[in-house]
């Protein structure tokens, strides 16, 4: 049943999180003081983008979250979530990155698909795989506009996913790049070091990409040629802290980016 808060209150939600993104201040849970479904969540998530693309920010892509089992069973929850990014926190490889940005960053180790034609995942046969022709190695920038980090499943979908930044190292042609299935992932920052399995993203970042087309035919979420898909944390996201972190995938290279 749905709980459908108000178009008002949709608008005032999303204000409320952007409000805290471009000042760098925290906000309690949404949860706290508003009951509100995962509809809703979606809803405040599209308003949110939209107050972004009206500064002229473009959508570049989408990311998905939670397709960990660790990360699924900390919350509860057996479905992925997703966001979408901009160009405005795409970040260049080996660029440097400014910490004041943020408010308590974490980043994490990834994969990254590209687009190579529009989908339309209303049309049964769409064949996902088919659709991106290219791989990177991804570092994500996950800044929770929550304090402490502290959320329900609805409120970080509201948040946009704690979409914050992103970069992305060399694109391999699919072709190239082999079976990604179980490829050894290395997050490195300083001492901190995060090690894993690309086997961690739902079993195989391929899985991902199914995933990603389920959730954009129930979320209405377009999908088009060029955009960028994160397919979700390999480890454990690490504090970020100043000095060089870097991201790499055994077979795919590695993309760093150096914290100020
Ligand atoms: C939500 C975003 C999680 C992932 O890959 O699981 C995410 C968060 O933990 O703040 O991006």
């Amino acid at each position: 049943m749905s709980t459908a808060i108000t178009d008002a209150t949709v608008a005032a939600l999303a204000e409320r999180l952007d409000a805290a993104a471009t000042s760098r201040t925290d906000t309690p849970s949404l949860a706290d003081d508003h009951t509100f479904d995962i509809d809703d969540a979606y809803a405040v998530q599209a308003a949110l983008v939209a107050r972004r693309e009206a500064r002229g920010e473009h959508v570049t892509g989408v990311k998905l979250g939670f397709t960990s089992k660790a990360k699924m069973a900390q919350m509860g929850v057996s479905d992925v979530i997703v966001g979408r990014l901009t160009d405005a926190m795409r970040v260049a490889d080996g660029a440097d990155l400014d910490l004041s940005r943020f408010i308590h960053a974490k980043a994490e180790p990834e994969v990254a698909y590209r687009l190579a034609r529009d989908v339309d995942p209303d049309d049964p046969a769409t064949d996902i795989e088919a659709c991106v022709d290219a791989l990177a190695p991804a570092l994500e920038f996950i800044d929770s506009r929550y304090r402490d980090f502290r959320f329900t499943y609805e409120d970080v979908v509201a948040d946009n996913t704690s979409a914050s930044a992103y970069a992305l190292g060399a694109w391999r042609p699919l072709a190239d790049a082999g079976d990604v299935s179980n490829r050894a992932v290395r997050l490195l920052s300083g001492p901190a070091e995060a090690v894993g399995s690309t086997a961690a993203i739902l079993g195989s970042p391929v899985r991902a990409l199914h995933a990603l087309l389920d959730m954009c035919r129930r979320r209405r979420i377009p999908l088009r040629a060029g955009q960028v898909v994160l397919a979700g944390a390999a480890t454990a996201a690490v504090p970020l802290a100043p000095g060089v972190i870097s991201c790499d995938v055994a077979g795919l290279g590695s993309v760093s980016v150096c914290v100020k």
